[in-house]
C-alpha cells in the first residue's frame, strides 16, 4: 500500500479497510495505491500516463488523451438500476435483479485488475465543510480516472479526514483489461463489449466495468451525484438535479441565484459562464452541471455544487461563445478526444474560425481540412478545475449553498417552445420540467438530433421511478410557502426559422432573457398572459442594440395553438408510461392549459 499515513488514523477506517480488502481479493491487482490527492502524487501519475502513451503533454501543464474509438461517451444502454423489482427502477431505466447482476459483476470483476494497480480514491462531493456533502470511495484500475477525479472532486486526504465510520458510497470501477505477465498495455484499456454501469439504490453502491470514459468511469459525477444522490434525496427530502447554478447581478448591484436544467450538451456550461452583452450585468458561476438543492430553515431553496471542476464539451467552445471557459481551460487541463495542433495545443471544431492546415486527429491520424472526418470527436471533453474560472462565485464553497430565485428549464427545440416564458405557478413549473423534450446530442452515445422526452433533463440520471420523482418535486409545495419557492421559467435558445437559421443570437445576448427573468422575480417586468403561463409583454424584453431579423421576435413568441394542443396530448400519452405513479396534479395542470387554449 503506497500512502504515507496509516489508514488507522481515520475515523472511517474499519468499513473502508474491509471494502478495500474485499476489492483486492476480488480483483487481484498487483499493487494497491491509496490516493492522497497531493501535487507529488499527481505528478507521479501523470508521468505514468505519459509513459504508457495514454497522455500526451501539451503546453501550460495540459495533457491530451485519445480514447479507444469504441469508448467515447456515456453508454445509456449499458447503465442499470438494480432493485428487487423492475417497478422500483421505473420504466425509464434499464433494470436488473440484484442476484443476477451480482453474478454478472462478480464474474467480470474476478481477476479484472491482474497486472495493474488498484487505486483507492477517497473523494468528497460538495464543499468539505458542508453538512450536505457526501463521501465516496472509488476503487479503480485507471490512473486516467484518478487524475480526472482529482480535478472534478475534492479528492484525497482532506476527503478522508471527514469520513465517519461506514458513511461512504462505495464506487467500484475497472476498465476490464487484466494484463498477463509481460503483456504490453494499450494506451486506453477498456472492454467495451462487456460495459456495465450498475447502481444499487438499496446499498447505494456503484459498480462500473469496461469503460474508461467520462460519466461511465468518473463515478462521482453522474453515478453518485445524480443517480445515487437522487435516491438519497428522495429518502432525505432534497433534490439532486442536472442543473447549473449561476449568480446574476444587475447594474444596481442586486444579486440573485438561478439554477437551470438542460439536457447534456445543450449549453449549460455556456450559460453558466455567460459573458453578458448588456453593460452593468454580471454573471458568476457556482456550477455548470449538477445542483444539490435543500430546503433552508427560512423556507427558501438553496443549492450547492457537488463538483469541483468542469467536464465540458469542447467542440463549439471558443473566445466568442465562452471566453471564461477558454480562460479556465488555458492551463492544467486534461483534454480527451480533441485534436492536436502543430503548436502542441488541443484543437476542436469551432475553436477557431478556420481549422489549422494540419492536425493530428482524435484518432491519432494525420488530418487536413476538407475531408469527411472530424478532427475532434463531437463529445470531446475538457477537465479543468473550477478554481481556474475567472468568474467563480465567491459563495461557491458556502456550506449551505446559495438561495434560489429562479429555476429554468430548457431544451434544444427548433420549433414551438418560445424563447422564454414563466410557468403559471409552482405546479405549472413542475409540469414544464416534467414535459421537457429535447433533440438528442453526442453526449448520450445514441442517435443525434432525435426529439426525445427528457424530464427535468434527468432521463439518463434518475435512480428511481419517474412518476415518484414528479411527486417528490411537487412535495416541496406543501413543505414551504409557495411565494418562497423559486419562480419557474422555460427557455429555448434554439428556435429556427423556415430556412433553418437560428432566430435568436444566444450566448452573451442571453443576458436579455435573464434580465426579464430577474425582473419577474422582483415583480417589476411586465408580462402577457398565455395559456401556459406568461411571456414578456410587448417591448419588455430588452432588445436594444440587437439586430434581430424582421419578424424574429414575433416568431420567437408566437403561440402555436395547434402545436401546443398536440404537445399537451402527446405529453399526457408520455405520462401514461408512469401509470398511477404520475401525480394527478400534472394532468390537472395540462387540462387547465388545454381549457385556456379552447376558451376564446
Ligand atoms: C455530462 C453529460 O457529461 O450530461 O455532463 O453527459
Ligand atoms: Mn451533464
Amino acid at each position: 500500500m503506497i500512502f504515507n499515513r496509516s489508514l488507522k488514523e481515520y475515523t472511517g477506517y474499519l468499513a473502508l479497510q474491509t471494502w478495500i480488502n474485499q476489492a483486492v481479493a476480488l480483483c487481484q491487482p498487483s499493487e494497491v495505491w491509496l490516493c492522497d490527492g497531493s501535487e507529488e502524487e499527481n505528478r507521479l501519475l501523470l508521468e505514468r500516463l505519459v509513459k504508457s502513451g495514454t497522455l500526451t503533454p501539451l503546453k501550460n501543464g495540459c495533457f491530451l488523451a485519445r480514447s479507444d474509438p469504441s469508448d467515447v461517451a456515456r453508454v445509456e444502454e449499458c447503465t442499470f438500476i438494480v432493485t428487487e423489482t423492475k417497478e422500483e427502477a421505473g420504466p425509464t431505466n434499464n433494470w436488473m435483479d440484484p442476484e443476477e447482476m451480482g453474478a454478472v459483476l462478480s464474474q467480470l470483476f474476478r481477476g479484472s485488475m491482474q497486472g495493474r494497480t488498484l487505486y483507492v480514491i477517497p473523494f468528497c462531493m460538495g464543499p468539505l465543510s458542508s453538512p450536505f456533502a457526501k463521501i465516496g470511495i472509488q476503487i479503480t484500475d485507471s490512473p486516467y480516472v484518478v487524475v480526472n477525479m482529482r480535478i472534478m472532486t475534492r479528492m484525497g486526504k482532506d476527503a478522508l479526514s471527514t469520513l465517519q465510520e461506514g458513511a461512504f458510497v462505495p464506487c467500484m470501477h475497472s476498465v476490464g483489461r487484466p494484463l498477463k505477465k509481460g503483456e504490453q498495455d494499450v494506451p486506453w484499456p477498456c472492454n467495451t463489449a462487456n460495459r456495465i454501469i450498475a447502481h444499487f439504490p438499496a446499498t447505494k453502491a456503484i459498480w462500473s466495468y469496461g469503460s474508461g470514459y467520462g460519466g461511465n468511469a468518473l463515478l462521482g459525477k453522474k453515478c453518485l451525484a445524480l443517480r445515487i444522490a437522487s435516491c438519497l434525496a428522495r429518502e432525505e427530502g432534497w433534490l439532486a438535479e442536472h442543473m447549473l447554478i449561476m449568480g446574476v447581478t444587475n447594474p444596481a448591484g442586486v444579486k440573485k441565484y438561478f439554477v437551470a436544467a438542460f439536457p447534456s450538451a445543450c449549453g449549460k456550461t455556456n450559460l453558466a459562464l455567460l459573458k453578458p452583452a448588456l453593460p452593468g450585468w454580471k454573471v458568476e458561476v457556482v456550477g455548470d452541471d449538477i445542483a444539490w438543492i435543500h430546503l433552508g430553515e427560512d423556507g427558501r431553496l438553496y443549492a450547492i455544487n457537488p463538483e469541483n471542476g468542469f467536464f465540458g464539451v469542447a467542440p463549439g467552445t471558443n473566445w466568442k461563445s465562452n471566453p471564461y471557459a477558454m480562460e479556465a481551460i488555458s492551463k492544467n487541463t486534461l483534454f480527451t478526444n480533441c485534436a492536436l495542433n502543430d503548436e502542441g495545443e488541443a484543437w476542436w471544431e469551432g475553436k477557431t474560425k478556420e481549422p489549422p492546415a494540419h492536425l493530428i486527429s482524435w484518432l491519432g491520424k494525420e488530418w487536413r481540412p476538407g475531408g469527411e472526418e472530424k478532427a475532434a470527436h463531437p463529445n470531446a471533453r475538457f477537465t479543468a478545475p473550477l478554481s481556474q474560472c475567472p468568474i467563480l462565485d465567491p459563495a461557491f464553497q458556502a456550506p449551505l449553498g446559495v438561495p434560489l430565485s429562479a429555476i429554468l428549464f430548457g431544451g434544444r427545440r427548433s420549433d414551438l417552445e418560445p424563447l422564454v416564458y414563466e410557468a403559471n405557478d409552482f405546479v405549472g413549473g413542475v409540469l414544464v420540467g416534467a414535459s421537457l423534450a429535447s433533440e438528442t446530442t453526442a453526449a448520450g452515445g445514441g442517435a443525434v438530433g432525435r426529439l426525445r422526452h427528457d424530464p427535468f433533463a434527468m432521463l439518463p440520471f434518475l435512480g428511481y421511478p419517474m412518476g415518484d420523482y414528479f411527486a417528490h418535486w411537487l412535495s416541496f409545495k406543501a413543505r414551504t410557502k409557495e411565494e418562497l419557492l423559486p419562480k419557474i421559467f422555460a427557455v429555448n435558445w434554439f428556435r429556427k426559422d423556415e430556412k433553418g437559421d437560428y432566430l435568436w443570437p444566444g450566448f452573451g445576448e442571453n443576458i436579455r432573457v435573464l434580465q426579464w427573468i430577474f425582473e419577474r422575480t422582483e415583480g417589476t417586468a411586465e408580462a402577457k398572459e398565455v395559456p401556459f403561463g406568461h411571456i414578456p409583454a410587448e417591448g419588455t424584453l430588452n432588445t436594444e442594440g440587437l439586430n434581430l431579423k424582421e419578424g424574429a421576435l414575433e416568431e420567437l413568441f408566437r403561440v402555436d395553438r395547434e402545436g401546443w394542443l398536440k404537445k399537451l396530448e402527446e405529453t399526457k400519452n408520455y405520462f401514461g408510461l408512469f401509470g398511477k405513479r404520475c401525480p394527478p396534479e400534472l394532468y390537472r395542470e395540462i387540462e387547465r392549459i388545454e381549457a385556456a387554449f379552447v376558451r376564446p
